[in-house]
């Protein structure tokens, strides 16, 4: 087993919480000095600096919402002056005003090495050429990892995405050992590497780092399958820093966390009470090591658990699960909450492929579900079941996963878009 900072990686609860505490103190009192806000938000709570004395006096502190980083869009909760900052990033968000994050040095070196921890994590080393799919730009994604594997020392290839021959082409080409980009975007390169008729066993690469965007396990082992590979999650967030926050070893079962730089919590979304280990709620970050934008108790709206159990790989950090979606994208359909995830575990477990789309609308007062996915050569292949008993098969299955009845539509293969980065799954037409 290999690690990056095996130190870090796998400290004894204590030391770890030493760090946190100390870091928690500095940011903490970087903040009220230098950020408006937050000096506003502690004061209206009678919070002092001083009063933050261990980690475990977290709780005390308010939370951060994107709202706040909307409200003092771009720059106004920077903890550094101006011209300390090195790189900008900004959010994909596709609703409002972007959200914009910017890093000191100090800071592109701690995600840098938190990106290396996560190429290793997944098998990579120096020796390796990482294939970088993610796109370069405001995105996190392509800097993200692109900086991880050269603090590694491995051989980053900076491909961006799109363009999905030469992608393969390249793979084959140069031996890429690990490929970067989203799980959707993985799924299509294996699809195309199948069309092109190539053996997915002949291409170099072992290890995918797939992340920016919620996936099944049904789907990892689709994404597996098609390339021959094993398929890791990443998880990250401009706000906190990007990828990496959190990654899968080669347990697969969790993505540990970076906790000695960025403090997670679970939380009831609605109550904003602390939740226990195992419990799913919203998940909420401290960046405790950043120097530019160490934002307090963040509120990801992303919804997952948390587990500080050691892992067989012997890394003592934490880990979270796979993510159920977020607060914000939960459906409400007929007053039942139903998660895109849910959705495509369904379809996968079926034998579809995950090329689909969720269509919600309102009809004469009443929300209506459509679920749009496409055929494949495993249902075409079988000439025993008519297409619509497919159909009926399919929507039998959501009906009892979500309690609400779905209409279900088989579409010609290829008719749904590809996505080349995240993936838009869900087109809610009541929203419009
Ligand atoms: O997506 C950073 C990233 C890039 C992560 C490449 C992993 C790989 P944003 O564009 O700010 O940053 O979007 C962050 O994406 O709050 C989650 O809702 C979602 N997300 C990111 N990674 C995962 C994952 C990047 N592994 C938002 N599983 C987050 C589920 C994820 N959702």
């Amino acid at each position: 087993m290999s690690y990056f900072n095996i130190a870090i990686e796998c400290a004894s609860q204590d030391v770890l919480r030493e760090i946190q505490s100390e870091r928690l103190r500095d940011i903490v009192k970087r903040n009220y000095e230098n950020v408006p806000l937050y000096r506003q938000k502690l004061d209206e709570l009678g919070i002092k600096p001083e009063d933050i004395k261990t980690i475990d006096d977290i709780v005390k502190l308010p939370f951060t919402y994107k709202q706040d980083l909307r409200d003092t869009y771009p720059f106004g909760l920077m903890a550094v002056p101006r011209e300390d900052l090195v790189r900008i990033h900004a959010s994909s968000g596709t609703t409002g005003k972007q959200t914009v994050v910017a890093y000191t040095q100090n800071d592109i070196d701690v995600w840098s090495e938190c990106a290396a921890r996560s190429i290793v994590g997944a098998g990579g080393s120096k020796d390796d050429f990482v294939h970088v799919s993610y796109g370069y730009g405001l995105f996190t994604g392509g800097l993200g990892l692109h900086y991880g594997a050269e603090c590694l020392g491995a051989t980053a290839i900076p491909v961006s995405s799109g363009n999905t021959d030469r992608q393969i082409q390249i793979m084959q080409d140069y031996g890429s050992d690990i490929l970067c980009c989203t799980p959707s975007y993985a799924m299509y390169i294996g699809e195309t590497v199948r069309e092109k008729g190539i053996d997915p066993t002949t291409l170099k690469v072992r290890a995918g780092i797939f992340g920016a965007e919620p996936w099944t396990q049904e789907m990892r082992r689709e994404i597996e399958k098609s390339l021959a590979i094993k398929a890791y999650d990443i998880y990250g967030l401009s706000e906190i820093a990007g990828p990496g926050v959190a990654s899968e070893c080669e347990e697969q079962d969790g993505m540990h966390i970076n906790e000695d730089y960025f403090y997670p919590e679970i939380i009831d979304p609605d109550t904003g009470e602390r939740l226990p280990d195992g419990e799913f709620g919203e998940l909420v970050f401290t960046c405790i090591g950043k120097e530019a934008l160490p934002l307090i108790r963040y509120r990801t709206r992303d919804i997952c658990s948390i587990t500080h159990e050691k892992c067989k790989c012997g890394r003592t950090l934490a880990r979270m699960s796979k993510t159920r979606g977020r607060t914000d994208d939960m459906l409400i359909i007929r007053g039942i909450n139903v998660f895109p995830s849910q959705i495509e575990s369904v379809l996968l477990e079926l034998g579809m492929d995950p090329n689909y789309q969720i269509i919600v609308d309102r009809k004469n007062n009443l929300d209506t579900l459509e679920v749009q996915v496409e055929i494949n050569e495993k249902i075409f292949s079988d000439t025993i079941r008519s297409l619509e008993e497919v159909e009926q098969k399919i929507a039998a299955a959501l009906q009892s996963t979500l309690s609400i009845a779905a209409r279900v539509r088989l579409l010609e293969p290829k008719s749904i878009e590809r996505s080349m980065g995240k993936a838009k799954r869900v087109i809610d037409k009541r929203a419009q």
